[in-house]
């Protein structure tokens, strides 16, 4: 099979291109990224060499580019990770996020109709649902939960799933969505929680918490969702929606805590900072659909997830220190600079 990965430069992307290539060797993977701020080329260096792997520097919105590289490559399917997915960037500046994550899906599944596919696979997000109340620990996310998001962010992939949707009904595109909780593990972007903290910690930094710190989140590592993404597009059915979770909700606070602890880092470096605008408070995954469907759970639980995370950004702070020494310092300063 010939498999088109969309933002597979990116922190998901790249997880899963080398979980495919370990996987199935057998199959081609095509990597089309932008390399906006959050792609980045090093990352893709084990898998360069591949005869098995190509990368392409493209942008999804790009119609022209698209036909062309369909026209050359004729795949079978495509995983759309490509995205803007920083929240925060998405209150300051939404105008990016409605481009790629709306008409960035709409010219790949135009360029799927043209060419035809045998899968249309949207990596999408549990965001797309809104929050849950922190008074209610019995209710989670279901494939049924209705849309209903808060931040640009979420808005503009919220819209994307109801087109996804729309081209499976209206053209018959053969189309999945997964809505996977928060990811943490090797190649997350700095900017994101726990890179960030980990990042700061070892610089002896402030830790900027979000008001108390109490948001919770539901945290997967990143290989729990490659997977799960793998089954989908292979035994998931056509125009179906599959949550993915582990159960694994934890408070923003507590992680943080227990980054200081295992960097034998003083609390004191906590700052409590002005909450982020429409703040979700807690998501957390009801995944019993893939699991009942397609056998999937997670296999990384998370005192050994946050471990193999931690000593990864110890053991490669040259992708990451390369990456904070230059314009992200200008968007650390824009975004904690007056916090
Ligand atoms: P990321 O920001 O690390 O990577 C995004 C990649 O997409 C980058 O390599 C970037 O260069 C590329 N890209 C951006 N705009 C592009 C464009 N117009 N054309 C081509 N490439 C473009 O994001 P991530 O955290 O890896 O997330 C990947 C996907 O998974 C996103 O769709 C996101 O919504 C979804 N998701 C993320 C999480 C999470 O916790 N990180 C959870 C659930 C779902
Ligand atoms: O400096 C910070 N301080 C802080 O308290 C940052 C960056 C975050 N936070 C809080 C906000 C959230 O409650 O930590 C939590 C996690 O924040 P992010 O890492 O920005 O992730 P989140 O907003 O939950 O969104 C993530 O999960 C779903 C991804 O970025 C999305 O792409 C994905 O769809």
């Amino acid at each position: 099979m010939n498999i088109i990965v969309t933002g597979g430069a990116g922190f998901i992307g790249s997880n899963f291109v080398f979980y495919e290539r370990e996987k199935h060797p057998e199959d081609r993977i095509v990597c089309v990224d932008k390399l906006t701020y959050a792609g980045n080329l090093s990352t893709l260096e084990p898998v360069m060499q591949d005869p098995m792997f190509r990368f392409v520097k493209a942008d999804i919105c790009d119609r022209a580019a698209m036909e062309q590289l369909f026209e050359e490559e004729k795949p079978d399917m495509v995983v759309n990770f490509a995205a803007e997915s920083h929240v925060d960037r998405s209150i300051e500046n939404p105008e990016i996020f409605l481009e790629t994550n709306i008409i960035g899906t709409a010219v790949l599944m135009d360029t799927c109709r043209k060419y035809g596919i045998k899968r249309y696979h949207q990596v999408s997000t549990d965001e797309v649902y809104g929050d849950l109340p922190m008074d209610r620990p019995d209710l989670f996310f279901t494939e049924e939960t209705p849309l209903h998001t808060s931040s640009p962010y979420s808005s503009s992939k919220a819209s994307a799933d109801l087109l996804v949707n729309a081209y499976h009904r209206t053209y018959g595109l053969p189309v999945s969505i997964s809505r996977c909780s928060n990811n943490y593990g090797p190649y997350q972007f700095p900017e994101k929680l726990i890179p960030l903290m980990i990042a700061n910690a070892l610089a002896d930094k402030p830790l900027p918490v979000y008001g108390e710190g109490l948001n919770i989140r539901d945290w997967l590592y990143v290989e729990d969702h490659c997977k799960a993404i793998d089954i989908i597009i292979r035994e998931g059915k056509v125009g179906e929606v599959y949550n993915i979770g582990g159960h694994n909700e934890m408070r923003n606070i507590d992680i943080v805590k227990l980054i200081l602890d295992y960097l034998g880092k003083p609390e004191s470096l906590i700052t409590h900072v002005t909450d982020r605008k429409g703040h979700d408070q807690r998501y957390a995954i009801d995944p019993a659909k893939i699991h009942s469907e397609l056998g999937w759970l997670p296999e990384t639980m998370f005192k050994d997830g946050i471990v193999k995370t931690i000593e990864w950004y110890l053991n490669n702070k040259s992708w990451w220190e390369e990456i904070i020494s230059g314009e992200y310092q200008n968007y650390y300063q824009e975004m904690y600079g007056n916090r």
